[in-house]
């Protein structure tokens, strides 16, 4: 009898992590040069600050995960990418401010507004976010003028009212307030799964995919943002501040609505293991090669930072 052998590949850790260095170095080598070909200002500082070294980069690999399927240039991905993370950048600087979630500590350093001052955070902010659009209108960035605009459409409406920052306020209009799972899976798939959604979209888009592909795809990465949010949660609730190169165990002290304190630790983990299928299984009626999303699922469920 012919017994089938089943390919799988066993997630490693440290080759997740290699891949990860390399994408931050690809990305934060681009951004260095696009902003040293621009007029320095002051505010320069504060959004380098903000914008380097980085933290994991685990958008833009999402991102290169799903465009390397769709066999789109791993240049043009890292360019669309850099965009994506200077959106993030802003929303980590802007979290932090003490109107908004108050932490002194981001990425293993103070803070930008601790090191700068509120009103310079404020304005280094706005300037990477209105960066974000001028990558992606650049001509850097190697596609059709018409699949631009498509993209400069998506990652607005991803980071406005309808996304991040329209989830950022649910967020914090949540706190003290005994909320409901759908409610709090809304508010986290806005302010976390919006820039996965763009980030699984984009090869869609550029490859001038139908409507209801492109819905498919940011459907994907919402539930893969909602997987990113709650492992960040249960980093907040078991993990070390030292590590995590945040203050961990915020939420509980400010009533943070999250899936954790309505489910429970365990309960959490078995929701994120359902969703991990989900997204898998989602991503093979396309008949995609699943190999890297996996080992980036995998990273995402098992980090400590
Ligand atoms: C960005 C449009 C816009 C609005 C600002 C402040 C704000 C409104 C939104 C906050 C959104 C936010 C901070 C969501 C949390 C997402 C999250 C879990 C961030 C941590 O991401 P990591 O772990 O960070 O990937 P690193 O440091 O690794 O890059």
């Amino acid at each position: 009898m012919k017994i089938l052998k089943k390919k799988f590949t066993i997630y490693s850790p440290k080759k997740m992590k290699n891949k990860l260095v390399r994408i931050a170095n690809d990305t934060n080598f681009f951004l260095r040069k696009f902003i040293k070909k621009q007029k320095r200002t002051e505010l320069v500082r504060a959004m380098k600050y903000g914008l380097f070294p980085g933290g994991k980069k685990i958008r833009s690999k999402i991102l290169l995960d799903i465009g390397d399927t769709f066999k789109i240039k791993y240049k043009t991905l890292i360019i669309i990418g850099a965009a994506v993370e200077c959106i993030h950048a802003y929303s980590l600087i802007h979290d932090d401010l003490p109107c908004m979630d108050n932490d002194k500590l981001r990425r293993g350093k103070a803070s930008t507004h601790i090191k700068f001052g509120e009103s310079t955070a404020v304005l280094a902010g706005n300037s990477l976010l209105t960066m974000a659009f001028e990558i992606l209108t650049s001509s850097s960035l190697d596609i059709k003028e018409k699949i631009k605009a498509d993209l400069v459409q998506k990652l607005s409406e991803s980071s406005g009212h309808l996304g991040i920052a329209g989830g950022q306020y649910l967020d914090l209009s949540f706190e003290k307030k005994k909320v409901s799972k759908h409610k709090i899976i809304d508010m986290e798939v806005k302010k976390t799964g919006k820039l996965f959604s763009f980030c699984c979209a984009v090869p869609v888009i550029i490859k001038r995919k139908n409507k209801k592909d492109i819905r498919i795809f940011e459907k994907i990465g919402a539930n893969i943002g909602l997987l990113f949010q709650i492992a960040d949660d249960l980093i907040d609730f078991k993990g070390s501040s030292k590590i995590a190169g945040k203050i961990t165990g915020k939420d509980k002290k400010k009533g943070k609505a999250t899936l954790i304190s309505l489910l429970g630790y365990k309960n959490a983990i078995k929701y994120s293991n359902k969703i991990k299928s989900k997204i898998i299984n989602d991503l093979k009626k396309y008949n995609l090669n699943t190999n890297n999303i996996n080992e980036s699922l995998d990273y995402i469920l098992t980090r400590n930072k």
